[in-house]
Order: structure tokens, then C-alpha cells, then sequence
């Protein structure tokens, strides 16, 4: 089956409820977006904007989950618990948790694995420094981290992979079609290799780091890129829109 194209939304820690106008106007300007669309916003605003979007093509998502099901983790929040709040996916490995929480592979490859045990798909994120750019190992980096991060057993509907290169990470800087085109070729290999030829065909590739209305065309016709996990954008309707409609 083709792969189906993943607009996927990440508010990281901006928005309010106020904010659920800008999927009013999104809605009212793409009724029928003709691919799949996720919003993931702050973990206390999941349960109303599922109660917002029910019966719309708007998906809600998670930015995190914790890797065990329950216990004494103060502030933490599980993977059943998000998807009882509504939330259909979760991102795990997000550059700014694996920097700012100290998250390894090990612990997003565990994340992962309670995500999809809570009955949701998981976005995972892997992505390279400029330091590691520069000096010539992007492809080490990112190989290690897709082997470390993804848990074995998985299905290709379950799994997206997210390609976030840190440097481009709201900084307006986007990496050339060539230096993407390199990228999601390997991860698809690569993904190919470990869950066989149709298994790997099967996971959506996303391209992640300043995409806006006006690169996303760009972005989009370059081999393997499936989509877009979308930061800044994604909370205007028009931005977002305008994404939407280049998919
Ligand atoms: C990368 C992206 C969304 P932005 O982090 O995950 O953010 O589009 O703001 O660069």
C-alpha cells in the first residue's frame, strides 16, 4: 500500500485553549486535508482538543510519554493514560528531551515500546548536531540512533520516523534536498534491512526543522519524505494550512 502522507503538528510548549480556533479555521479552510493530520500540543490540552476534533480529520497526539505504565514518578505522565486522554500518537526522542531530560536511546527505544503497548503509534525522532554535520558522522549518528531508539516486533503502521536535524531546529535554516534526499535514504534502508523489504516500505519518513508554507513544496518532492513534523508552523492555521496543502 502507498504510504499515506503525516502532517504532524508539535506545539511543544506553547498554546492554550484559545488557541483551538486556529483547528476551527484549519478545518474550515481544508475539510478534507487528503492526508493524515496530527496535532500534538501540550499534554494538558490532549483530552479537550480530542473532544474538539472527534468526527474531524484532526488526529491528537503526545510529546513525550513515560516508559512505565504506572508508579512513583512525580510529574510524569503514562502512555495508557494519554491514549485514555485521547491522544492517538506519541513523539518519543524529540531533540529538545534528549537534550534538555537526558534521554538515550535506551530510554526513547522504552518509551516507544509503552507507547505502542498503550495501543498508539509512535513518531520517533532522531537527528544530528551541526557539530556532528560538520564533522562528517550524520549518518553514523542517525543510524545509531534509529538501531538504539526503535524497538524490534514492530509493524509499518505503528512506526513513523521523524528526521529532525537539530541545526534546524527553529532556526530557519533547512538542509539542502540532497542533504534530506541522503538522509531518508539511508533510514529507509536501513529500516528495510532490520524489518524486512515490506515491513520497511511500509514507515512513513518525516522531515522535521523550520518547514513552512514556503520550503514545504521543496521538502515534499524529495524522495522518501513522507511528510512533516512541524514546530512553529503548526500553530497558525495558515502556516499549517499552507503545509497542508503542499502535502
Ligand atoms: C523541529 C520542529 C518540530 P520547528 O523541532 O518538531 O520545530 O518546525 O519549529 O523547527
Amino acid at each position: 500500500a502507498p504510504r499515506r502522507k503525516l502532517a504532524a503538528g508539535n506545539w511543544k510548549m506553547n498554546g492554550a485553549l484559545a488557541d483551538f480556533a486556529q483547528i476551527d479555521a484549519l478545518l474550515a479552510a481544508h475539510p478534507d486535508p487528503g492526508c493524515d493530520v496530527l496535532i500534538c500540543p501540550p499534554a494538558t490540552l490532549i483530552s479537550p482538543m480530542a473532544q474538539r476534533t472527534a468526527g474531524t480529520p484532526v488526529q491528537v497526539g503526545a510529546q513525550d510519554c513515560h516508559q512505565e505504565e504506572k508508579g512513583a514518578h512525580t510529574g510524569d505522565i503514562a502512555a495508557p493514560m494519554l491514549a485514555e486522554a485521547g491522544a492517538r500518537h506519541v513523539i518519543v526522542g524529540h531533540s529538545e528531551r534528549r537534550a534538555d531530560h537526558g534521554e538515550t536511546d535506551d530510554i526513547v527505544r522504552a518509551k516507544a515500546q509503552a507507547a505502542l503497548a498503550a495501543g498508539m503509534r509512535v513518531i520517533v525522532c532522531v537527528g544530528e548536531t551541526l557539530e556532528q554535520r560538520e564533522g562528517g558522522s550524520t549518518i553514523d549518528v542517525v543510524g545509531g540512533q534509529l538501531q538504539g531508539s526503535v524497538p524490534d516486533g514492530i509493524d509499518g503502521e505503528q512506526l513513523v520516523v521523524a528526521y529532525e536535524p537539530v541545526w534546524a531546529i527553529g532556526t530557519g535554516k533547512v538542509p539542502t534536498n540532497e542533504e534530506i534526499e541522503e538522509v531518508h535514504g539511508f533510514l529507509r534502508q536501513a529500516l528495510q534491512k532490520r524489518f524486512g523489504d515490506d515491513t520497511g516500505a511500509g514507515i512513513r519518513l518525516l522531515y522535521g526543522g523550520s518547514v513552512k508554507p514556503s520550503n514545504a513544496a521543496e521538502i515534499f518532492a524529495v524522495p522518501d519524505v513522507d511528510g512533516a513534523l512541524v514546530g512553529g508552523a503548526s500553530l497558525k492555521a495558515d502556516d499549517f494550512g499552507g503545509i497542508i496543502a503542499a502535502l
